[in-house]
C-alpha cells in the first residue's frame, strides 16, 4: 500500500516519544541538535548548569556568540567568556563572535535533513530549509534538551504550500514568504507547521529556501520546512558535507489539514510596510517614498547568493546621496568569500558600511535610523521601535529591493534598475570552521568564569491558592515580546541579570508599568489576539514573573511565549467570549479563587471583577503536565519537586 504521509509527521513520527500525533494534542519528541546565542545562552545555561547533567546529551549543541557583540562595557564580553567556558565544560560547540548569525551558521555548518533542532531563537525554523525540523523554544526548553529531554509541544496541524511555476527576474524567495505572510497574517501559522511541496520547490536553493523557513517564524509557525532533495545534496556537497545528505520527501498522496497554492511565476517585488511583518503590499503600488537608510543582512538575507547579487546591482554605481547603506554578511564564510573574489570590493566603493557578520541592526543595535527616519530593511521583524528609534517606519524587502532603494533614494522596485543580474551557489563554499571552538572529546573540569553581569537564576513561588491582583495593564492584539521586553544596544546586555533587565519590562508601551507593578506588588495583565508574537526570549515572561505578575488573560497567545509563561509559573488565561475582554479595564481588581483544584476540574475558571462587581470565564488550556508546572511556580521548581 502506497502510503499517505507527510513530511512533518514523518519526521516527528520518527522522533516521537510520548503523545498521539493528533492536531491540538501534546506531543514530546526526541532533540538531536540545539543552539543557543548570547541573548538568551546565558538564561538558559544557567539552567543547564542547574540540572546537575555532566555533559549534553544531544548529537550536536552550539552556543553562538551573535547578538551582543556591541561591547559598550564589561558585560557583553564577560557573558562571552562565560558562555565560551560553558562550552568548553558541558560538551558544547561554540561559535565565536565574528562567526556569524546563528542561524545562517548552523545553516551551513550544522543542519541536517530529517534531525530535529531547538533553538533558543525563534528563526530556528531557518533550519527547515534543509529538510530539519527546526523549532525556537525558550531557553528553558532548549536547557533541557541539551540535557537529553524531550520537547513538549502541541501536535500542529501541518499546511501544505504547494509551490508551481518558478520566480520571474528580480523576485526573490523573500517575496514569496511575504505573499505567505499577506495571505496568512502573523498570527496564521499559529499551531501550524508549514510543509513546502509542489514542482516549484526544486526551482529554489536551499539558501532561498532558508528565508522563507525564517521568516515562517513571523507567521507564528512552530516551524517551516522543505523536502530535502537534489538541490539540498548540491548545498551541503559545497558546504563539504555530502555525507550528512539524505532524501525526504512527503509521499506522493500525502494529505495535510490545509493546502494554500502558490505560483511563483506570478509574484512580484514585494514589502512589508511599518509595524507588522503581514502589512503587506507591491512596492509598485506603494510607490517611490523617500529612503533614510538601507540595512541588509539579518538571519534573513545575509547568504553568500543574497550578498552576491547586492555587489553586482551596486558595482560601478554609487550609494544615493541622502541615502546610508549598510550590509552585514551573514557569516564569516559569506563575508570571506566575498573578500576573496572582490565583491566587498564593490560593495565597499558604492559606499556601503560594512558591518561585523552579526544581528546587529536587525535587533537595534548600532544603526538606528534618524528621527522618523525610513529604513528599508531585508530583516525579518519592523516593529514599532525595534530599530532603536521610537519613531522610525522599517519597510521589508528583499535584497534586491533594499539595493534598488539603496541607489535610488526612494523606495524602488528593483525591475526598474534593467538586467537581472544572475547569480547562482558556487560549486564549493570556503569551509574554515576555525571560529567554532569544537567541544573537549570528554566532560573536563574546565572552570566556568563568571562576571559580576550574571545574577543568580531566578525562581517563583507556587502559585498561590487565589490569584487576586490588579490588572496591571490592558493592551491590544499582535503585542511583541519587544513590546513586553524591548532588546536593543541598551538593554541587551542585561539579558544574565533579571533584576536588572525587569526595569524595562512595557517601557515604550507604558513608563509607569514597573512602578506601579512594584507598588502593587505584582498582578496580572490583559492582552488581546496573538499576546506575545515575536522572538523566543523567555525574559518577557521572567521579568514579568520578578515583577509578581500572576497570570496574564488573553485573547489567543502566540505559542512560545505562552510557553514560556508556563515554564515560569504564570498563569496563561483567555477569554471565553471577546466582549469580556472590552469589559475588563485597566485597574481592575480581578481574584480567581481556588486555583489549584479549579484548574484540574476542568478547562473553564471563573475570574471576579471585584471593581466592577462581575465574572467572566477564562479558559486555561494546559495540558496535564503543564498544570503540574503552573502550580509550581514553574519548570524549575517542579522539577526539582519530582526529584525530590
Ligand atoms: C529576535 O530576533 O527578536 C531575537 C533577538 O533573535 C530573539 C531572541 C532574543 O530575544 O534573544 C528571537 O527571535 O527569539
Ligand atoms: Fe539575529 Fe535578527 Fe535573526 Fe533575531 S531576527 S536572530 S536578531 S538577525
Amino acid at each position: 500500500m502506497m502510503g499517505t504521509t507527510n513530511l512533518v509527521r514523518k519526521i516527528l513520527g520518527t522522533h516521537l516519544v510520548e503523545g498521539e500525533m493528533a492536531a491540538g494534542k501534546e506531543i514530546a519528541i526526541r532533540i538531536d541538535q540545539t543552539l543557543i546565542q548570547d541573548a538568551t545562552g546565558t538564561m538558559a545555561s544557567l539552567q543547564f548548569e542547574a540540572m546537575g547533567v555532566p555533559r549534553v546529551r544531544t548529537e550536536v549543541s552550539v552556543c553562538y556568540a551573535d547578538h551582543n557583540t556591541l561591547q559598550t562595557g564589561f558585560e557583553n564580553p564577560d557573558d562571552h567568556r562565560f558562555l565560551q567556558t560553558l562550552s568548553a565544560k558541558y560538551g558544547i560547540h561554540f561559535s565565536r563572535p565574528g562567526n556569524g548569525i546563528c542561524h545562517q551558521v548552523h545553516l551551513e555548518r550544522f543542519g541536517v535533513p530529517g534531525r530535529t533542532l531547538l533553538g533558543a531563537d525563534s528563526h530556528t525554523t531557518t533550519g527547515g530549509g534543509v529538510g530539519m525540523i527546526a523549532i525556537g523554544a525558550g531557553g528553558l526548553d532548549v536547557a533541557v534538551a541539551m540535557g537529553g529531554g524531550p520537547f513538549y509541544l502541541a501536535m500542529p496541524k501541518v499546511v501544505q504550500v504547494n509551490l508551481t511555476g518558478r520566480l520571474r527576474p528580480w523576485v526573490a524567495a523573500k517575496d514569496v514568504i511575504l505573499e505567505l505572510l499577506r495571505i496568512m497574517t502573523v498570527k496564521g501559522g499559529v499551531g501550524r507547521i508549514i510543509e513546502y511541496a509542489g514542482p516549484g520547490v526544486a526551482t529554489l536553493s536551499v539558501p532561498e529556501r532558508a528565508t522563507i523557513t525564517n521568516m515562517g517564524a513571523e507567521l507564528g509557525a512552530t516551524t517551516s520546512v522543505f523536502p530535502s532533495d537534489e538541490r539540498t545534496r548540491e548545498f551541503l556537497k559545497a558546504q563539504g558535507r555530502e555525507k550528512d545528505w539524505v532524501g525526504l520527501k512527503a509521499d506522493p498522496g500525502a494529505t495535510y489539514d490545509e493546502t494554500i497554492e502558490i505560483d511563483l511565476s506570478e509574484l512580484e517585488p514585494l514589502v512589508a510596510q511599518p509595524h507588522m511583518p503581514d502589512r503587506v503590499a507591491k512596492i509598485k503600488d506603494v510607490g517611490p517614498i523617500k529612503v533614510d537608510q538601507v540595512m541588509i543582512g539579518s538571519c534573513t538575507n545575509s547568504s553568500y547568493v543574497d550578498m552576491m547579487r547586492v555587489a553586482a546591482v551596486l558595482r560601478g554605481k554609487t550609494v544615493h546621496p541622502t541615502v546610508s547603506l549598510a550590509i552585514a554578511p551573514g557569516s564569516k564564510q559569506v563575508l570571506t568569500m566575498l573578500a576573496q573574489n572582490g565583491a566587498l570590493a564593490d560593495l565597499i566603493a558604492a559606499g556601503a558600511r560594512v558591518l561585523e557578520s552579526a544581528c546587529g541592526p536587525c535587533v537595534g543595535v548600532g544603526f538606528s535610523p534618524n528621527s522618523g527616519g525610513v529604513s528599508v530593511r531585508t530583516n525579518n521583524r519592523n516593529f514599532e521601535g525595534r530599530s532603536g528609534t521610537a519613531d522610525a517606519k522599517i519597510y521589508l524587502v528583499s535584497p534586491e529591493s533594499a539595493a534598488a532603494a539603496a541607489l535610488t533614494g526612494v523606495l524602488t522596485d528593483p525591475r526598474e534598475l534593467g538586467d537581472y543580474p544572475e547569480v547562482s551557489l558556487p560549486q564549493s563554499f570556503l569551509v574554515n570552521d576555525n571560529m567554532v571552538v569544537p567541544p573537549t572529546a570528554e566532560s573536563s573540569d574546565v572552570a566556568v568564569l563568571r562576571g559580576p553581569n550574571i545574577a543568580p537564576l531566578p525562581l517563583n513561588t507556587e502559585l498561590p491558592g487565589t490569584v487576586e491582583g490588579t490588572v496591571l495593564l490592558k493592551v491590544g492584539d499582535n503585542i511583541t515580546t519587544d513590546h513586553i521586553l524591548p532588546a536593543g544596544a541598551k538593554i541587551l546586555p542585561l539579558r544574565s541579570n533579571i533584576p536588572k533587565i525587569s526595569e524595562h519590562v512595557f517601557e515604550a508601551v507604558d513608563p509607569t508599568f514597573v512602578r506601579r507593578a512594584k507598588e502593587e506588588g505584582g498582578g496580572l495583565i490583559v492582552g488581546g489576539i496573538n499576546y506575545g508574537q515575536g522572538s523566543s526570549r523567555e525574559h518577557a515572561a521572567l521579568a514579568p514573573m520578578h515583577l509578581g505578575v500572576k497570570a496574564v488573560v488573553a485573547k489567543s497567545f502566540a505559542r512560545i511565549h505562552r510557553a514560556n509563561l508556563v515554564n515560569f509559573g504564570i498563569l496563561p488565561l483567555t477569554f471565553v467570549k471577546e466582549a469580556d475582554y472590552d469589559a475588563v479595564a485597566q485597574g481592575d481588581r480581578l481574584t480567581i479563587e481556588e486555583v489549584g483544584a479549579r484548574v484540574r476540574a476542568g478547562d473553564l475558571l471563573t475570574v471576579k471583577n471585584l471593581t466592577k462587581g462581575t465574572s467572566f470565564e477564562a479558559r486555561h488550556g494546559l495540558s496535564g503536565r503543564e498544570i503540574d508546572i503552573v502550580l509550581a511556580g514553574g519548570l524549575l521548581n517542579y522539577t526539582r519537586k519530582q526529584a525530590n
